[in-house]
């Protein structure tokens, strides 16, 4: 069969040469990235001080993640090195981009989950591309060990956990659109952090377009943490993480040490926020802004709204790293994944729908009045 699925969109067809791919690399893509940066008017108002807050939407990848953009790279170089199957851990979304791709490109896909803690949208994506499904009697950081494990025992599949390289350079390319789209990287960056590979994956794209002289400066990094599982902002692994946003619940993250570099070398910061803070963010976002994303996704708004709360000290504003974004100044919130992934979550917390209504003109104007 001929696996060269040529592709004029999509991240590597964009980004080509500032990835790890050769003409002859299959090119496994389902046109990824290139993801609208959409201006938030409600939350450049809560910043204030002329600062302009742009989401840029991960949840209108192919599967619904950011986790495409590695995926197609990681998919394509497994093809290439001739993989007949891969594997990942993951919290849902990796699994996701993994079945799909795996199966764009004809190759098996085994996925390893913490059983009972996966989105609903996220299982049906494994189920319905053909995944070989493997759940675990333990949590995310128990299944990447096992992946490990087996990939260090010879197993004969290809790792595409964060831990393979080329996701990550997959992943960098969102930071190319963005100073593309802006003229120039953000003032600083504020995004959910898990297995910390997307923090690590972003500031290696500004990083290399600032060498090569495409912008004229490095944003902040600022990573949020669910506060139940919290490793990197208290220093040390947790042993049982524990929040709603099922994506980020992780305590011993893979990319450790090139986050906390991110963070160090941008002036930035790891900080936390609530199950509660991350809720109210994603219903905020869908109310305010009309976006709609999974509670992880929302963490860094969340983080944003925490900084411009009314009753936050001094002014009301600029409290924590946003102290540090000039008047005028540029925001990037990555939301990282789609709002129709966890559909659960918001249908737990809210109200019953009302009976139905007589299908009557008299029901449906004494309804409106
Ligand atoms: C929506 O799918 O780790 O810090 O196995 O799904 O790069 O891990 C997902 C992570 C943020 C955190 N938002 O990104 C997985 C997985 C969403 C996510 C993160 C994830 P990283």
């Amino acid at each position: 069969m001929d696996r060269k699925f040529y592709n004029d969109r999509g991240v590597i067809a964009r980004w080509r040469e500032f990835l790890p791919v050769t003409d002859a690399t299959p090119v496994i893509s389902l046109n990824e990235g290139s993801t609208p940066l959409i201006y938030a008017p409600r939350l450049s108002a809560l910043v204030g001080r002329g600062c302009r807050v742009f989401i840029k939407h991960e949840g209108l990848n192919p599967t619904g993640s950011f986790k495409d953009r590695g995926m197609t790279v990681a998919l394509s170089k497994a093809v290439e090195a001739g993989a007949r199957a891969v594997i990942c851990a993951s919290t849902g979304n990796t699994s996701a981009a993994a079945a799909a791709y795996a199966a764009r490109a004809g190759i098996g896909c085994y996925v390893l989950l913490p059983a009972g803690k996966i989105a609903l949208g996220k299982l049906t994506q494994g189920i319905v591309h053909g995944a070989k499904i493997v759940t675990i009697d333990g949590n995310f950081d128990d299944a990447l060990r096992l992946v490990r494990e087996a990939a260090d025992s010879g197993a004969p599949v290809a790792v595409v956990n964060s831990i393979n390289p080329h996701r990550i350079e997959g992943q960098k390319t969102g930071s190319f659109e963005i100073i593309e789209d802006l003229g120039d990287a953000p003032d600083a960056h504020f995004l959910p952090v898990g297995n910390a590979g997307n923090i690590s994956a972003y500031w290696r794209g500004y990083t290399e377009w600032h060498a090569l002289g495409r912008s004229g400066r490095l944003p902040r990094m600022v990573g949020f943490q669910a506060a139940g599982a919290a490793p990197l902002y208290h220093g040390h692994p947790v042993g049982a993480p524990e929040t709603l946003a099922s994506a980020i619940r992780i305590g011993n993250p893979a990319s450790w040490g090139m986050a906390m570099e991110a963070v160090e070398k941008s002036g930035g910061a790891i900080d936390v926020v609530t199950d509660e803070e991350i809720l109210a963010a994603q219903r905020w976002l869908a109310v305010n802004e009309g976006i709609f994303v999974e509670p992880a996704s929302a963490a860094g708004v969340a983080g944003l709204l925490k900084y411009t709360a009314a009753d936050a000290p001094e002014d009301g504003r600029a409290l924590g790293p946003l102290r540090a974004v000039p008047e005028d100044g540029v925001i990037v919130c990555t939301v990282t994944g789609h709002g129709l992934k966890d559909p659960d979550i918001i249908l737990r917390q809210s109200v019953p729908l009302a009976p139905p209504i007589q299908p009557t003109r008299e029901a449906i104007l004494a309804l409106l009045r």
